[in-house]
C-alpha cells in the first residue's frame, strides 16, 4: 500500500493515542479492504480488524466471541492492556441530512437512528453485518424527524433480528413518520422489547440514566437532560430537534458524546447536566470523540459545548444535497456549515464527514481511536471537475475540495 500523505493522516490519529498506541496495528490490509463502491466491504473489514486487534489473546475467534469474562476482567485490572475493540460505525448517508450509526462492543450493539428512507438498505446491511447474535441490544431514536426515522416505520425493518430495548424522547408528535415509528415501537414492545422514554430513565426508576454494560470491558452509556426532556406522552408539535436525546459512551480512557440534532440553544443545558454529574468527565479523558450536532449545523456546535468537550475527533453525517452533486460544483452551503467547521478546528483537524470519506468505522481499544474509511459512493465537483473519491478517502474535511468550495461561497 502506498504511504500517501492522507493515509499518514489516518495513522497520525492512531499514534496520538500515546504510549498505548503500539497495541494497534493499522495495517495496510486494514486500509485496503474496501473499494469505494462497496460500503459493505468496510462493514466486513471492521469485524476482521476487530479480530486482528484482539488476536494476541484469542486468535481466530470472532469479535463477538473474544469479549469473554476473562479477557474483560484482565483488561480492567491493567490500565496498560488494550480492551477488546469498541467500534462506532458512521454510515454514509445517501440524501440530504440523515444520521445513522452503530455502536458495537463484542455482541452488544446499539443502533442510533436510521437515516432517511433512502438509507434503509445501508442501515439494514449494517445491522445484518454487525448484529451477529441476531439481538440488537439497544435502539436509540434521537428524535422524531424523518431523516432519523428512515424506514423504521414497520417492525419488518429489522427482519429476524430482535430488538432488546428502545429509548426515544417519548413525546407525541403528529407527523406520519412519527406515528409510524410509534406504531412500530408498540409492535416491538408487544414482541418483548423493553421501552424507555428518556424521561423515565432520568427521573423514573430502573435502569436509570447510567448503564454499565456488564461483560463489555467497562463500556458505559449515560443519558443526560438537555433541559427539554418531557414526560412521556406529552404532545410537542414544535421543532423536534429540541427533543434530541443526548448520551455519552465511556470506554477505557475515551469519552464519546452524541446528541442528535440538538440546537445550540440547548447545548448549555447539556453541558450543565454533564457537569452536575461529573465536571471532569471530559477533562480527565485522554481522547474525546464528538458526533457533531445537527449534521454540523452552524446553529449548533457552540463554543460553549466545544470548549467543554475539547474534542480530539469530530465526525459528521449528512448526504450531499442534490444541487451540490451536479457539475456546477458546490453552489450553496449545506450541512456541515463553514461556521461549525471553523469552530471545530480550534480544537482539532481530525474532523470527518461521511460524504467525503464514506462509511467510517472508529475503533478504540480504550486509548485513542483508529479510523477506517470505505470511501464515498457519491460524487461532487470542484471547478468543473469530478473530485477524486480515492484522493479524499482519508481526508479530513479541511483537506477536502468541499471545504475550499464553501470557503469561496462565504
Ligand atoms: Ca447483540
Amino acid at each position: 500500500m502506498r504511504a500517501s500523505p492522507l493515509v499518514m493522516m489516518a495513522f497520525f490519529l492512531l499514534s496520538s493515542c500515546g504510549s498505548g498506541g503500539e497495541a494497534y496495528s493499522l495495517s495496510s490490509s486494514a486500509l485496503s479492504f474496501s473499494e469505494p463502491e462497496a460500503s459493505t466491504s468496510l462493514l466486513d473489514s471492521v469485524s476482521s480488524s476487530g479480530e486482528s486487534s484482539a488476536s494476541s489473546s484469542e486468535a481466530g475467534s470472532s469479535s463477538a466471541e473474544v469479549s469473554s469474562e476473562s479477557s474483560v476482567s484482565s483488561s480492567r485490572s491493567s490500565e496498560n492492556e488494550p480492551l477488546e475493540p469498541l467500534s462506532v460505525i458512521a454510515l454514509e448517508m445517501k440524501s440530504t441530512y440523515g444520521d445513522s450509526f452503530l455502536i458495537k462492543q463484542g455482541d452488544y450493539e446499539v443502533l442510533v437512528d436510521a437515516g432517511t428512507a433512502s438509507d434503509a438498505s445501508t442501515v439494514q446491511a449494517a445491522i445484518d453485518t454487525y448484529v451477529e447474535d441476531d439481538v440488537l441490544d439497544l435502539l436509540v431514536l434521537t428524535h422524531f424527524h424523518t431523516d432519523h426515522i428512515g424506514k423504521m416505520t414497520d417492525a419488518s425493518f429489522f427482519g429476524d433480528i430482535s430488538v432488546n430495548a428502545i429509548v426515544d424522547p417519548g413525546v407525541v408528535y403528529s407527523s406520519s413518520a412519527a406515528r409510524s415509528f410509534t406504531a412500530m415501537r408498540d409492535e416491538l414492545v408487544a414482541n418483548g422489547s423493553r421501552y424507555y422514554p428518556v424521561y423515565d430513565l432520568l427521573y423514573g426508576s430502573d435502569p436509570g440514566p447510567r448503564w454499565d454494560i456488564e461483560g463489555h470491558g467497562g463500556l458505559t452509556i449515560e443519558f443526560f437532560d438537555t433541559g427539554f426532556v418531557k414526560e412521556p406522552g406529552t404532545s410537542y408539535g414544535g421543532d423536534q430537534n429540541n427533543t434530541s436525546l443526548a448520551f455519552t459512551l465511556e470506554y477505557g480512557e475515551t469519552r464519546w458524546l452524541f446528541a442528535g440534532d440538538l440546537p445550540g440553544s440547548r447545548e448549555a443545558d447539556l453541558v450543565k447536566s454533564i457537569k452536575e454529574e461529573d465536571p471532569s468527565y471530559f477533562a480527565d479523558s485522554s481522547f474525546n470523540v464528538f458526533k457533531a450536532c445537527h449534521h454540523g449545523s452552524d446553529g449548533s456546535n457552540t463554543d460553549e459545548l466545544l470548549s467543554f468537550l475539547e474534542p480530539d475527533l469530530v465526525f459528521m453525517m449528512a448526504g450531499l444535497e442534490k444541487r451540490n452533486r451536479t457539475s456546477s460544483g458546490i453552489v450553496d452551503e449545506q450541512h456541515p456549515y463553514l461556521g461549525a467547521l471553523e469552530r471545530f478546528r480550534l480544537y482539532t483537524e481530525e474532523v470527518y464527514w461521511t460524504s467525503i470519506n464514506g462509511t467510517t468505522a472508529m475503533t478504540s481499544e480504550g486509548k485513542g481511536v483508529a479510523l477506517q474509511m470505505a470511501g464515498r459512493t457519491q460524487d461532487y465537483y470542484y471547478e468543473g471537475e469530478k473530485v477524486d473519491r480515492e484522493a479524499e478517502r482519508f481526508a479530513n474535511v479541511y483537506q477536502s475540495k468541499y471545504y475550499l468550495a464553501i470557503q469561496s461561497l462565504a
